[in-house]
């Protein structure tokens, strides 16, 4: 069975958060650092822990309270610069030979061009046009602290400063927030957020609502013990590979995009064919051409589609191949085609949050962003070249991709790039199939998320930190 109280509570339960404070760090002292971190273990919130803390948000609103239980979670990962500085050995991409092509290994700042960056420079000299704290293997690790309210995270974040001590310097802070009133949940966009995530043989998968099949646990952690692997380093038991993406997004000139390219007169059904859902998180596999919030809310409804049947085979009426949501999870076009246990490897844990203030008349009036707002991103995966890093490269930023590979059958198509995310440098995307009734069309969507930084880190167990990081 899992070991919940061993496994850091956000990768397979979610830390419960309004607001979530990231504290990126450089360790400056080894033998101070590793005592500080076994006294910050114990804050450190398990999965069993999170669990209980979601029961009791759940016991709360069914008494019908609406207050925020004041509330936290810390939560730390470590880069391959970190446990390098640290002496820690073991924790690597498995199957990769080329330690240059390892994504963990290199560090993110090394695969940005692979994944589309914009940067300058040739090659391995290339410089990604980001925030310069996320500078090549500046950052050695993050603590992460999610909660009901500013005032608890910045007490528990002020503790926990008090605790690290001089043993290591800020790189970057960063605060992310929910939406407002009933945008909440919602990303900036103005899109329903965090419905699809996967869900875990023996854990979670008995009363999950109906979508796509559960999967291994092996898909999210790493140092699970299998008939080839019967006794996997205790540094990788039970732990997982972080991708972190400092993602702006720019709302007003998304919005305007979207006025200025309507559909048959309807622009909030061009919005829903580039994620693949309506706003209120409505699937358009399910309800193709308006809105339906009553399906959107209902997780007995919003998760069950699949694209299926004459969509699976190069249909794409009701649901481009360039959705983002059908680019990053293309259910029936895989397990219709003998490809489950592909699809299955790719599933990623999503655990973002949203940073940055609402858009502003100003901004609106203008269809200009003044203020940066966005996604932090983050997921959660064993292996980084089956999770984010093949979902944003091969999938996401590939215009063949799904194409005749997957099935020879299907009808030749080239659908673009992933209308949301699909990134070509800072070049417009080109993306086929938003209008329904010109299925072959294509349409050149301007970038509207720009990613200012990021890291692969590795989230390790409880045991880890203690008998083999802090030791
Ligand atoms: Fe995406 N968006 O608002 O458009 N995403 N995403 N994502 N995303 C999803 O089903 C969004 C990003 C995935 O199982 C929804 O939970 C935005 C990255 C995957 O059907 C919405 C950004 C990557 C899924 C958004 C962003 C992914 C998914 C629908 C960046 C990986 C589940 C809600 C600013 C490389 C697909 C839901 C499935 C869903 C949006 C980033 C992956 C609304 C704005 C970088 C796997």
């Amino acid at each position: 069975p899992l070991d919940l109280n061993n496994i850091q509570g956000d990768i397979l339960v979610g830390i419960p958060k309004k607001t979530q404070t990231y504290f990126f760090f450089a360790i400056q002292d080894t033998t101070l650092f590793r005592t500080a971190l076994l006294a910050l273990i114990p804050f450190i919130k398990t999965a069993a822990q999170a669990q209980a803390d979601q029961k009791s948000i759940a016991d709360h609103k069914l008494k019908g309270l609406t207050t925020l239980i004041p509330m936290t979670g810390t939560q730390i990962a470590f880069s391959n610069a970190g446990l390098t500085k640290l002496g820690i050995t073991g924790v690597a991409t498995p199957g990769v030979a080329d330690p240059n092509s390892d994504p963990f290994l290199e560090g993110q700042f090394k695969d940005s061009k692979n994944i589309g960056d914009a940067g300058t420079g040739p090659g391995r000299d290339f410089v990604p046009a980001w925030d310069p704290a996320f500078g090549n293997a500046n950052i050695h690790g993050v603590i992460f602290i999610g909660g009901s309210d500013h005032l608890t995270v910045d007490a528990e974040l002020a503790k926990t400063k008090l605790i690290l001590g001089l043993s290591v310097k800020e790189v970057i802070q960063i605060r992310g927030d929910t939406r407002p009133k009933d945008q909440s949940g919602h990303e900036h966009f103005g899109f329903l957020d965090g419905i699809s995530n996967p869900t875990i043989i023996g854990f979670n998968d008995k009363n999950a609502p109906p979508g796509p099949k559960p999967v291994d646990r092996s898909v999210l952690l790493t140092g699970q013990p299998s008939t080839s692997n019967p006794g996997p380093a205790p540094v990788l038991v039970d732990g997982s590979f972080l991708a972190f993406r400092y993602l702006f997004q720019l709302v007003p000139e998304f919005n305007q995009f979207l006025k200025q390219n309507p559909i048959n007169g309807d622009s909030e059904l061009l919005g829903a064919r580039m994620v693949g859902r309506w706003k209120s998180g409505a699937p358009i596999d399910v309800t193709p051409t308006q809105d339906n919030p009553d399906i959107g809310k209902d997780p007995q409804r919003n998760n069950n589609f699949f694209y299926s049947g004459e969509l699976a085979k190069g249909d794409q009426t009701r649901c481009p191949y360039s959705a983002h949501t059908r680019k990053t999870n293309p259910r029936a076009d895989f397990t219709e085609h003998g490809l489950a246990d592909q699809l299955n490897q790719r599933r990623i844990m999503r655990r973002g949050i949203q940073f940055g203030p609402e858009v502003t008349t100003e901004e609106a009036n203008n269809n200009r962003s003044i203020n940066g707002r966005g996604l932090l991103f983050v997921c959660y995966q064993s292996d980084l070249t089956k999770g984010f890093q093949f979902i944003q490269k091969t999938w996401a930023n590939n215009p063949g991709f799904l194409n005749t590979a997957v099935d020879s059958n299907l009808k030749p198509i080239q659908p673009g790039l992933d209308s949301i995310i699909g990134q070509n440098a800072d070049q417009a995307r080109g993306v086929v199939g938003t209008d329904p009734a010109n299925p072959d069309g294509s349409l050149t969507i301007p970038r509207f998320i720009v990613p200012q930084g990021g890291e692969y880190f590795f989230s390790p167990s409880i045991s880890a930190l203690k008998n083999v990081i802090a030791h």
